[in-house]
């Protein structure tokens, strides 16, 4: 008897797992669970074993509104899914409590408003505030800024590594044991992700695409939305656009890793900043109580401040002349010293308390700090770095910046670089290009192929969309910018999770990044993370013990190696390089909006 009812109980089992009709599993169709764009092409991804297509429904509140049929299904080599792809573009009904249905299979709820981002954009912005170092975190600017979510005391926090009684702080900071005989100033700054270490290369790829955020508004759109009080913070009324005071406050740190005149290698910039030994999670920034110490410094770090300070000495000059000026010398003394020591090649050996963040080859970095440098100073020294430099990679990352240099000759018009503007221009839509073609051999609409699911796959996904978006604004093609929207659908729950990678984006969520102090899944006395922070995402490398051990088969399917686990760091944490690209997309999704509804 125990044997046929357990035989009937497999029976059942196995029907449910492999009769397609059976599965009605939660969230599929996969949708953005934001939303979507009145005006921008909509899609939707259902899982099912069937190849024939199915009659899907939109529902608005329970109301039948639209229908049509899937594609034909087709195995995504990246999840291993079979998927077949919903089209609702033609669906001009805004709103909000849209659902997609197929048989008895209904996605999450989404909304279809031209607002869609906007909050979004707020509260990615909102990380930088949230992880400054040196400042205490006061409730009142705990909120995101201009709309979405409200200020909570939960998220308030002491100032960290001010060289209180428990930790020794940034404030006369010495060198890792033998390498100087000096000690630093090196507060403010964020940290750079769930640990507390300050990463001059990190630093500086995260401060250029915020900045460039900023110069894609001057030139190819607006910079209202970051005007003075957008996004609360403590600057938010010194007349000053808010975005610009956030860049600053990393800018101010990254400023102060120079090596000051009058001591060996001076112009140069220290590689990194972190504690002598890792920490463990939860801990308050205030809480550290491992000693900081200086990482000798590189030629990379030296010309992410060139590059960086040169960026922002062009910005700020016509909002502080002041900060301008001592940008630009900072810039200047920075690219000298690089080249005075052009092969100080940070190749790990001081990672006992934080990432290696070593970068073997600067010759990016030089090419990158050269078109920074000519784009603000119009002096043509530097034309034979960037003329002799070919690019060769069509993404970027903190350790390969040759993009963000081309990304900036093509963004920022000025008429003596107008040849090699249009050159950039046409080098980024042929760019663009190869990542369309990667999206849309992709089930989910991903521009990875499938080796690309490496450490902070979601920050690579975004950066990739800036590219697209770039490209947009050069041609005028929509189908930059529909790419553009399709891979924010992925980001935001059109993936094989059917979850969004930002927390409290969407209905189902990441909820448990790795973060020492939004570490309230390990004590309650420590908050969840505030809306607005994007997760590295899968990543079939699994370089922590936590995803090696439960998430080890996946590495065939690269876009299935992710877990929502505080501990799996290599997985599930959050960065300010991955934080600021998705900022930019959002950005252009709001100007997109904007501009349909004008
Ligand atoms: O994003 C970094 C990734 O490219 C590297 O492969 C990885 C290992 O060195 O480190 C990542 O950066 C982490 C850094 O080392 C320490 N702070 C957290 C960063 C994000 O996980």
């Amino acid at each position: 008897m125990e044997s046929k009812i357990q035989h009937s109980l497999l029976l059942f089992v196995f029907l449910l797992a492999t009769c397609p009709t059976v599965r009605a599993d939660a969230g599929n169709p996969r949708v953005n669970q934001v939303g979507y764009l009145p005006s921008g092409v909509k899609t939707a991804t259902y899982r099912t074993e069937d190849s024939e297509p199915h009659a899907w429904t939109l529902h608005k509140n329970g109301k039948a509104i639209a229908h049509g049929k899937t594609s034909a299904g087709l195995s995504d080599a990246s999840s291993g899914d079979r998927l077949q792809q919903i089209d609702f573009s033609a669906v001009a009904v805004t709103g909000s409590g849209f659902t997609l249905r197929i048989g008895t299979s209904t996605s999450h709820a989404f909304s279809i408003t031209p607002i869609a981002f906007r909050a979004p954009l707020y509260d990615t912005l909102k990380y930088f505030y949230h992880n400054r170092s040196g400042i205490p975190i006061a409730t009142q600017f705990t909120g995101s800024g201009n709309t979405s979510f409200a200020s909570n005391s939960q998220w308030a926090r002491a100032a960290g590594h001010v060289n209180n009684a428990v930790n020794m702080g940034d404030l006369n900071v010495p060198c890792w044991e033998g390498t100087c005989r000096y000690t630093l100033n090196v507060p403010k700054g964020w940290y750079d992700a769930g640990d507390h270490g300050k990463y001059v290369v990190n630093a500086g790829i995260s401060v250029w695409t915020l900045l460039n955020m900023f110069e894609r508004g001057m030139f190819w759109g607006t910079t209202t939305q970051f005007e003075d009080g957008k996004l609360n913070i403590p600057e938010s009324a010194n007349g000053i656009p808010d975005l610009l005071d956030e860049v600053r406050w990393e800018l101010e740190f990254m400023l102060a890793m120079q090596v000051p005149p009058g001591h060996p290698n001076s112009g140069m910039v220290h590689h990194k900043v972190h504690d002598l030994n890792w920490t463990g999670l939860p801990l308050a920034p205030d809480q550290d109580p491992q000693q900081r110490a200086l990482v000798l410094p590189s030629t990379a770090a030296t010309l992410n401040l060139a590059a960086t300070a040169a960026q922002a000495a062009r910005i700020w000059k016509g909002h502080d002349s002041v900060f301008s000026a001592q940008c630009l010398q900072a810039a200047l003394s920075a690219w000298a010293a690089a080249h005075g020591n052009p092969v100080y090649l940070y190749r790990g050996g001081y990672d006992s308390g934080g990432g290696a963040y070593d970068d073997a080859n600067v010759a990016d970095e030089f090419y990158w700090a050269a078109i920074e440098l000519y784009l603000t100073t119009r002096d043509e020294r530097y034309l034979p770095t960037i003329d002799a430099y070919t690019i060769s990679r069509s993404d970027f990352n903190w350790a390969n910046t040759e993009l963000a240099g081309l990304m900036s000759m093509a963004t920022v018009v000025v008429p003596f670089s107008a040849s090699r503007r249009v050159a950039a221009q046409k080098k980024i839509i042929a760019i663009a290009n190869t990542h369309l073609l990667t999206q849309n051999a992709s089930g989910y609409s991903v521009p990875l192929a499938v080796s690309e699911y490496d450490w902070g796959s979601n920050g690579g996904v975004a950066n990739r969309l800036m590219l697209m978006a770039l490209a947009y604004h050069f041609s005028g093609d929509r189908a930059y910018a529909n790419g553009v929207t399709q891979g924010i659908d992925y980001l935001f729950g059109r993936n094989a999770f059917s979850t969004s990678f930002v927390t409290g984006e969407g209905t189902v969520v990441a909820k448990f990044p790795h973060h020492r102090f939004w570490a309230g899944a390990l004590n309650p006395g420590f908050p969840l993370a505030p809306p607005g922070a994007l997760i590295g995402g899968p990543n079939s490398g699994l370089q922590d013990p936590v995803a090696l051990k439960q998430l080890a088969p996946c590495v065939a399917r690269p876009a299935t190696c992710w877990i929502d686990n505080i501990e799996a760091y290599s997985v599930n944490e959050v960065a300010i390089n991955w934080n600021a690209p998705l900022a930019w997309v959002l950005d252009f999704q709001n100007h997109m909006a904007e501009r349909s509804a004008r």
